[in-house]
């Protein structure tokens, strides 16, 4: 018996491991286990037998741009600072569809591959607006696929279309979509849409959307907000819908969902600023377990963004094997001390990947092989020249346009995390997840 053996053993976690090993489906009980068990080094250690049986000693990473077409909502939900309401909030904008695509051409010299476009739900749109949007933006970047809309977004869509959701996922492919992202079902419990996002469809119509996606031979993503009100049950019961929808839509559909995206809940500026922030050690769980009970994904992600760097170099041991791409614009959350926008140039993410003990693979949206390591990155002065280019024309604070350094990073996640440090959260936080 090896010294993982041994401590697995002695954790109660051997059973788990048998199945890990013969590549059984785990358990709901299963699942609760893995989340109480204080031993974090042996939730690496199950999770990254699977991580590598899937995808070896890979990370991949994705030259991408994210546009955010409009903050208006109606939803109002509790854990989000990005939105305006509808009516006269005076940070809430729309970009026209030339206007968006003005913002994909103005990075036309960077082989962007995804640009990952998600609004607000805003009433006001007609049907014709996300038609127009998805043609504007692919006209002006042909060869890169267009990963649009969360469901919640869909589901808007679809009561403004007057048609049936398959129609409108035809009408939208035809205008140029090629996935869909997995944000909008939150936590897949009725208790927590009650309390945090009661105006948005529930988890039942969320499935049904990703599964009317797969119908149409679309992959989506899924992810789950995790760090604030919700319960462990509620997180177990998310991946077990979850991985019954994909087993239905890998045997019957040519669709299915392609990542899973454990997302870190950032209270900063929401209406729920008091609680605390999940911290790094949350993070590595969250992606351990996802990679665990998800045995019918393919890829689980660990988005730089919300876990910070140095969290996403731990979790590609951790379960994860994505680590998301450069970016470029990111509202829906942003570095709180400098407001600036967080960007990582593709050199940085390859270092960051390297730095970690993996291969780095920049893939494309469908995980086709675009290059490896080194090759094709560029340095990271030309790429903040290409930002400054971009933004030339639009009055913005050159602060805002700084793309952060590798020995800056120095993400809104990370400042979190640190001011958690400094508050003394960090120690008391496995308290607070226990209650989660
Ligand atoms: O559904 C909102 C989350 C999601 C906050 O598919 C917040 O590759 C943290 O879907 N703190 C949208 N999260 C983002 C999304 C996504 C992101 C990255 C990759 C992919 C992908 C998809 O953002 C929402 C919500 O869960 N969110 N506010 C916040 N304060």
């Amino acid at each position: 018996m090896n010294i993982w053996q041994h401590q697995l053993e002695q954790a109660g976690l051997a059973p788990i491991h048998a199945k890990v090993l013969a590549g059984e489906r785990l358990s709901f009980d299963d699942g609760l286990q893995l989340y109480s068990t204080p031993q974090l080094p042996l939730l690496g250690y199950l999770a990254n037998i699977v991580r590598e049986r899937k995808n070896g000693n890979v990370a991949w990473w994705v030259r991408n741009q994210h546009v955010n077409y409009t903050n208006v909502c109606n939803k109002g939900c509790l854990f989000c600072s990005f939105y305006a309401r509808p009516k006269d909030d005076p940070r809430a904008y729309v970009m026209s569809p030339e206007q968006a695509a003005h913002k994909v051409s103005n990075y036309g010299d960077v082989p962007i591959t995804e640009v990952h476009v998600v609004g607000g739900v805003n009433p006001r749109l007609p049907y014709s607006y996300y038609i127009e949007l998805l043609q504007a933006i692919k006209a002006a970047r042909p060869k890169a696929h267009i990963k649009a809309f969360t469901m919640v977004e869909i589901d808007q869509i679809v009561r403004c279309s007057k048609k049936s959701a398959e129609e409108v996922f035809e009408d939208l492919k035809a205008a140029g979509l090629d996935a869909l992202p997995g944000g909008g079902a939150e936590v897949m419990s009725e208790r927590v849409h009650e309390d945090l996002f009661a105006a948005k469809p529930n988890a039942a119509r969320w499935l049904e959307l990703a599964q009317a996606a797969h119908r149409c031979g679309l992959k989506s993503n899924a992810t789950l907000l995790y760090g604030h009100v919700e319960q462990t049950r509620e997180k177990v019961e998310h991946f077990v819908r979850l991985r019954e929808v994909q087993d239905h839509s890998l045997a019957n559909t040519s669709g299915g969902f392609l990542t899973f995206i454990p997302l870190s809940w950032h209270p900063e500026k929401t209406a729920l600023e008091s609680l605390p922030a999940p911290t790094g050690v949350e993070d590595l769980r969250e992606i351990a377990v996802a990679r665990l009970m998800l045995d019918n994904f393919p890829h689980i992600k660990s988005f730089w963004i919300m876990n910070s760097a140095p969290v996403t170099q731990s979790a590609l041991w951790f379960g994860a094997d994505d680590v998301d791409g450069t970016i470029m614009e990111y509202e829906i959350i942003r570095d709180p001390t400098r407001d600036r926008k967080q960007v990582l140039t593709s050199r940085q993410l390859v270092e960051m990947i390297v730095e970690a003990g993996r291969d780095a693979i920049e893939r494309d949206p469908l995980y086709n092989i675009i290059s490896r390591g080194f090759e094709n990155v560029r340095d990271a002065q030309s790429v903040e020249q290409v930002l400054v280019d971009a933004h030339a024309d639009e009055s913005q604070p050159q602060a805002n346009l700084q793309i952060m350094r590798r020995d800056e990073i120095v993400t809104a996640a990370q400042g979190q995390k640190n001011r958690a440090f400094e508050k003394g959260l960090i120690g008391a936080e496995a308290v607070g997840a226990e209650h989660r």
